[in-house]
């Protein structure tokens, strides 16, 4: 629960959709009739069984809408080149939206003999000639297996533009 609130509390900014759903009054309006249901039967236990099944549905819709995605820029803010970060972990099915930065052309190409086992690498990598030009421009993924998955930018992986995601 507590990694759960510390995740929202970072990354809701950025959707005001989410910003909106989950402000006091609509929590507050959802919660109202699970109370009186509640207190209806009698029972303490059943409010927080309420409190937990909202929490539970909360996460996945955050995971499936993407609210959670992890963001890495390509090419540092001085243009540098490298994945910032280029080293870190994700959960199991969170989105990473890579989003081109400074110094492009980037591109995101997964090393076919550094990912997991039964990991179908077409469906994750851009192709090595395919190109992100503009600034803003994505390339999504959502890793779903366990392990550890090396990546790196086709043009730049003789300036060392790599970079490395585990999931947990
Ligand atoms: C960007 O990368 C370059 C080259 O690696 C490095 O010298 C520079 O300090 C980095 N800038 C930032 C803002 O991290
Ligand atoms: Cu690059």
């Amino acid at each position: 629960m507590a990694s759960l609130t510390a995740a929202v509390a970072v990354t809701v900014p950025r959707f005001q959709g989410l910003r909106s759903c989950s402000s006091p009054a609509k929590v507050a309006a959802a919660v109202a009739p699970a109370r009186q249901a509640a207190s209806a039967v009698g029972v303490r236990a059943s409010l927080k069984e309420v409190g937990v099944a909202l929490a539970a549905t909360a996460a996945s819709a955050l995971l499936a809408s993407g609210a959670l995605a992890f963001d890495v820029k390509l090419g540092n803010d001085t243009g540098g080149l490298e994945f910032v970060p280029k080293d870190f972990s994700v959960a199991s099915g969170e989105e990473i939206v890579f989003i081109n930065n400074a110094g492009y052309p980037h591109n995101v190409v997964f090393d076919p003999d550094d990912i997991p086992e039964g990991v179908d690498v077409s469906s994750i990598s851009m192709d090595e000639e395919v190109l992100l030009n503009g600034p803003g421009e994505k390339h999504s993924v959502v890793l779903k297996i366990p392990g550890s998955y090396r990546f790196y930018c086709s043009p730049h992986l003789g300036a060392g533009m790599v970079g490395n995601v585990v999931v947990k």
